[in-house]
Formats: C-alpha cells, structure tokens, sequence
C-alpha cells in the first residue's frame, strides 16, 4: 500500500533515527524530507507546508517533554500530524435487525462493482446478511462482471441483465431482499467525468430508492484532485461516505485520502487491491502507523545495529560460561561504542521512555568511558589475571589512567560480580546481545 509514501517517511525517520546528534540541521533535513514525499504522494502544498512547518517550529523547541527523546518526540510529532490531516474515524454501524440500502457511485472505473463485492464480503464476515443488485444497464458485461465477482465472495446477487432502467431494477432488487437480508448493496453504471453531472444523476437515485446511505468511490489514483469530487459529494449528500480505491501502488494516493479527508467528508473505506479481502475501514491513527512502521521500525534498526557486530564465538562462550578476562570485557566495552553512545541504544529498545528516566545515561557512558582508560592501563598478565591486582597495582593503575583508586577498585568488583552473574544465569541476559 502506498510504498513510495510509505518508504519516503520511513526513510526520512530512518535518517533522524541515525543522525549523530539531533541538532537544527538534522530537523531541518527530517522535514524537508517530509515535504518532499508528501508532495511527491500529490498531497496538496498548502497543507504540506501547514504541518511541515508546525513539525519543524515544534521539533526545534528546547524544551522536550520529561522522559522523551528528541528523536522520539519529533516522530511522533509527525505521527500526530498526519493522523490530523485525515480527519476522524468513522464507523459503519448497521442494524442486523433491518434491511438497509447502500448505494454505490462514482465515475466510470472507479472501482465500483468490485468495491460492491468486496463490500459484500465485508459485511458476511461481520455476520450480516448480504444481497448485491446490480443495477447498471450501461457497462455491457456488467451484470457478469458482478455475478463473477459475487460467486466468488458466495454473496447473493440480483439482476435483470434485460431490462433496460436502472431504476426499476434498484427497486426490485432492494424488494427481493428485503426480506432475508439485512444489507442490500446497489451498483450503479459509471458516470463520466463531469462532477455536476455524477451529482444530479446520484441525487435522482437517491430519491427513488431512498437509501440509508451512499458511498462515493474515488480511484485513489488521481491523487488531489479527488477534492472536487470530494466536496461536491459532501455538499450534495448528508448520508454519504467515502471510499477510496486503487490505493495498492497509487503514487498519489496519499494526495487522494488527504485531499478528500480536508472537505469534512467521512472516509468510511479504502481498498489496496483488486481481491475480495482487500478492504478495510479506514482509521486515521492505524493508518499512519502502518505507514511509518511504528512499532516495528525500531526493532528493526536494532536488529540491523546488532547485525553489523561480528560475533566471537570463543570469547562470547566465555564470558557466558563466567571465566571472562579483563581483556573480554574490554571487547565489550569498544563493541558498545560501535553501537554509539549509550542513549542511542537505549532509544532504539522498544519501551524505553519508561526506563530513560531512571537511568543518568550520561553518568553511565561516563563511567565506561573511565572503564576503558582503565584497563588500558593494565599490564597483559593483570588482564588475563586480575587476581593478581594487589594494593600497589592498583594504585599505578589509578595514577596511569587519570582515576582514583577506588574507581579501580569499583571496577574489580563489578567485573567479578558479572562473573557470578553470568555463571548463575549461565549468560542468559546477555545472550541475545552478544550474538
Ligand atoms: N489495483 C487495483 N485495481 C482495482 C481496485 N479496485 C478496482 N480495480 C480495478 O479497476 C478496474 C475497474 O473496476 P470496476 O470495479 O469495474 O470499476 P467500476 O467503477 O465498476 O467501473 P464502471 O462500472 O465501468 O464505472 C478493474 O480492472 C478492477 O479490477 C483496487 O483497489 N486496486
Ligand atoms: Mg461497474
């Protein structure tokens, strides 16, 4: 759905995610980035620029709330835009105990009919009795593209494919099933592309057979200009919803949802693909996260961090096994800092603001950075050794790396109890990790 929108703002937070520091520079390349991916999706430039700009005046702040990063809070200022801009979500709510009509319409290739088929095989799971009517004498072929279409989603369907008015069908149709079922679906013929002559046609419809309610489907392929038709359909019709189609590969269909969510119309539906199961209500918050890749997008970068750290099995089955050196922990030291700093791997872990607050990750880096001095102040033999590290060993040690003696001390003592921990839990927490 949408993958060049969909990669545009994931890359764009990709970039973010890895920049060394989040300084004006960085904000001000996340958000021209985002500009130029929703342009690229026909979202109209004004509201690009509305909620660029906000992001960006945001994003530059010093103050950020209590708990987040920077990176994590300009990310979910752009979550919380996109999520605005198209609009609220909107049940469909249909009593199961009578027979409502929905009527589709929309311009000629559309994605009507198969819209209705999908639609009807929507509301089947739901577990509501469904009937289609095709009521489009126009297409030749129509009523057998339906009655394909409907025997595949074992949906009941009624027509005439000899009667020449759409009307008396509509109305017969929605006759024959109002008994047994408690949806009735009604396919129209296309309209041309005239919106004022799509209006007056549908209003005539409307009033004939007295829908509970009409749906405009747009092909989400013509991207802004989905506006016109949106709003001349809002104005026209209190009852209506929205469906957007063809949004599987649509460049514009980003544009297409914007565009038709800021005339107040209510986006009920939108559909990625040509099968029977590919509809689904449309949500603005789930929406937006599937486009992000909120909730995976961090697990990823982890994982693609961790796997450009080369394991060493030896040294890795070592220090699970509790005999690590000096000299292993001093690996792990330099492969920390291949990861970056320490706040940096620490926003990568899913659930980290919570934790974030609890720990100084400044102090923390702080002190492994002494760990490292350290030990480079050590001899080879204290490494492989560090019982030998007596009171004079460790004073030399002190005044070669720049620390007091207690620092290497402290340092003594947290390596032997990693020892422990590690024969104890035989290296179960640090498994994953090291791997
Ligand atoms: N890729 C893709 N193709 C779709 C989608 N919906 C419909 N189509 C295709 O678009 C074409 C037109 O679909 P129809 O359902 O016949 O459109 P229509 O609005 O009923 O057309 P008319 O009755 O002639 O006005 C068909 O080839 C469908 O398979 C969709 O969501 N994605
Ligand atoms: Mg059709």
């Amino acid at each position: 759905m949408l993958d060049q929108l969909k990669e545009g703002l994931r890359n764009a937070i990709k970039k973010l995610i890895y920049s060394d520091i989040v300084d004006e520079q960085a904000i001000k390349e996340f958000v021209h980035d985002i500009q130029r991916t929703l342009l690229q999706s026909d979202v109209n430039v004004k509201i690009v620029l509305e909620i660029t700009s906000k992001i960006e005046k945001e994003a530059l702040k010093s103050e950020i709330p209590a708990g987040l990063s920077k990176r994590d809070y300009i990310i979910n200022l752009l979550y919380n835009e996109l999520v605005k801009i198209l609009g609220t979500e909107n049940k469909v709510e249909l009593p199961k105990n009578t027979c409502s009509t929905l009527l589709l319409v929309g311009i000629q290739g559309s994605g009507k009919t198969t819209f209705a088929a999908k639609l009807g095989k929507y509301f089947l799971r739901e577990s509501y009795q469904v009937g289609i009517v095709c009521a489009d004498t126009f297409r030749p072929g129509a009523y057998e593209q339906l009655k394909t279409l409907c025997a595949r989603g074992k949906i009941d369907l009624f027509g005439k494919p000899e009667e020449k008015s759409a009307i008396m069908i509509a109305i017969e149709g929605k006759k024959h099933f109002e008994r047994d079922k408690n949806i009735v679906i009604i396919d129209t013929a296309g309209r041309h592309k005239e919106e004022k002559e799509l209006i007056k046609e549908m209003k005539e419809i409307d009033s004939k057979i007295n829908p509970q309610m009409v749906l405009l489907v747009i092909d989400g392929t013509i991207g802004q200009q989905s506006f016109a038709q949106a709003r001349a359909f809002h104005e026209a019709t209190p009852i209506g919803g929205i469906v957007i189609t063809k949004l599987d590969g649509a460049a514009k269909g980003g544009g297409a949802i914007a565009a038709a969510a800021s005339t107040q119309s209510k986006i009920l539906f939108i559909s990625t693909g040509e099968g029977l199961d590919d509809i689904e209500a449309f949500v603005p918050e789930r929406f937006v996260s599937r486009l992000l890749g909120l909730g995976d997008i961090k697990a990823i970068l982890e994982r693609v961090k961790q796997a450009e750290i080369e394991p060493d099995e030896p040294r890795a089955r070592r220090i699970m096994s509790g005999k690590m050196t000096i000299d292993d922990l001093y690996e792990q030291l330099i492969q920390l800092k291949k990861f970056g700093s320490i706040r940096k791997i620490l926003e990568l872990l899913p659930g980290m603001p919570e934790i974030d607050r609890t720990i100084d990750t400044n102090e923390l880096e702080n002190k492994l950075e002494k760990w490292r001095f350290i030990i480079q102040s050590m001899t080879k033999e204290e490494r492989q050794d560090p019982d030998i590290l007596n009171a004079s060993r460790i004073r030399r040690i002190a005044r070669g790396s720049g620390v007091d003696e207690k620092e290497v001390k402290e340092l003594i003592k947290q390596y032997n109890n990693m020892k422990i921990v590690m024969k104890k839990t035989k290296g179960k927490f640090l498994r994953g990790f090291i791997r």
